[in-house]
This record gives structure tokens, C-alpha cells and sequence, in this order.
């Protein structure tokens, strides 16, 4: 696959859900792009011939489709090089991808999905606010993880190294899908306050500030 930085791309997304994170990372490169609306909920037969998985995001470049989050990003990254998305050395590299997978596994595939998608989880809707509060119950742990990194390394400005990394979007979504829980409120500015200036900064970015608008998140 080449990737020159004029290889066409389309992003596939859906407002205020994850794809939030590559169109993050898109705009912070300064990657001309295209957005093409596949809204959770109501994807389009189209859409699942280029996604039978039938899950945003999905990123068309020059003629390869890329689902999964992580290599969605990777992608993002090859083609802008000097963007640094995925820092700028080797292990600011692996710290990324460690807060990606643990980040969309744990956060996105398991807690997120109990409370949002809880059908994925049981046939049985009598235990839905089982998993729900059990979701609710696992992001109150992430988020206690995140502070307690953040506090550990003295970081304020960026997750990994001096500048932005696709690990940024990430992380910040999760703050903004909080003020979307019905059920429980998880108060993230008083309770995990490093991780709450950290995601306020970020939130300033040009970049933050222009896929929020188009999100509406
Ligand atoms: N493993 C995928 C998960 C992507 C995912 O779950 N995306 C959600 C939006 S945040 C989605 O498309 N959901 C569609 C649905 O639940 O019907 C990744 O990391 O990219």
C-alpha cells in the first residue's frame, strides 16, 4: 500500500461516537479528507458492503478499507509522518498503542458497550442493569487508572511525550461520552481532577474544537 500524503481519504463516521477519534487525528494532521455519514443505527446497506462488520470508523485510502480503531489511526499516521501522531520515538510508540488497545477494549469493547449496547452482551434483557451498572462500575475504574497515570508521570499537557498523539483523542472522548450517561453521573472534574484538566486543555486544540462542532459533541 503507498501512502503518500495525497492518497485520497475518506472517513466513514457517525456523530459523537469513536470516529470522533480518527477525525481528531485527521484534522490535527492537516490531512485533506472527506467525512461520509454512516449514523450508528442507521447504516445503509452500502455502508455494510464496504463494513460488514457495520461499525464506524472505517477509513478508505486510495483504494484499501481499514476498520479497528488502532489501525484506522496507523493509517492516519503513515500518511502524515511528520505529524508524529504516534510520537516521536519507539517507546512513545508502544505507549501509545498502550493506551489504544486498553483504551478500546476495556473502555470502548467492554464498559461502553454494557452501557450502551448491552444487548451485545446477554439475550436476556432482565439483566440488563446488571451490565450496565457493571459498565458504569468499570469506567470509574479506567477513569481511576487514568488519574492515577496521569499523576504518576506529572502529566498535564499530553498523554504520551510533548505533543499530540492519537492516544489524546481517545481519551478524550471518554470524558465527553460521560456527560452523555443517563443513570449515573460520574463527577470526572471533582473526582479525577488531573485527568479532568488534562481532557480541558486538550478540548482547545483547533483540531478538538473542529470535530466537536461537526460532531455535536
Ligand atoms: N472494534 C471497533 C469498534 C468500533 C465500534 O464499536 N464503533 C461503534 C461506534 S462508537 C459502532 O459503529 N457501532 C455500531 C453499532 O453498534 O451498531 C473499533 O475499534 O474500531
Amino acid at each position: 500500500m503507498s501512502t503518500p500524503t495525497d492518497t485520497p481519504l475518506t472517513l466513514f463516521w457517525s456523530p459523537g461516537a469513536c470516529s470522533f477519534v480518527p477525525h481528531v487525528a485527521l484534522c490535527e494532521t492537516g490531512l485533506k479528507h472527506d467525512l461520509v455519514l454512516a449514523k450508528v443505527g442507521h447504516m445503509t446497506k452500502e455502508f455494510e458492503a464496504i463494513n460488514p462488520k457495520r461499525r464506524v470508523p472505517v477509513l478508505i485510502m486510495g483504494s484499501e478499507v481499514i476498520t479497528e480503531m488502532a489501525a484506522v489511526l496507523t493509517a492516519i499516521a503513515t500518511a502524515a509522518p511528520d505529524s508524529h501522531i504516534f510520537g516521536k520515538t519507539p517507546l512513545e510508540k508502544i505507549r501509545v498503542y498502550e493506551w489504544l488497545n486498553y483504551l478500546s477494549t476495556t473502555a470502548h469493547g467492554q464498559a461502553i458497550a454494557e452501557i450502551w449496547r448491552t444487548e451485545r452482551f446477554t439475550n436476556n434483557p432482565e439483566i440488563y442493569p446488571q451490565l450496565r451498572a457493571k459498565g458504569y462500575e468499570t469506567m470509574r475504574e479506567i477513569f481511576a487508572h487514568i488519574e492515577s497515570k496521569f499523576k504518576a508521570a506529572n502529566i498535564t499537557e499530553f498523554a504520551v511525550g510533548n505533543s499530540y498523539t492519537a492516544a489524546d483523542g481517545f481519551l478524550s472522548v471518554l470524558y465527553l461520552w460521560t456527560a452523555r450517561f443517563t443513570e449515573v453521573t460520574i463527577d470526572i472534574d471533582n473526582e479525577y481532577p488531573v485527568y479532568a484538566a488534562y481532557v480541558k486543555m486538550m478540548l482547545q486544540r483547533t483540531a478538538f474544537i473542529e470535530a466537536r462542532r461537526i460532531h455535536k459533541l
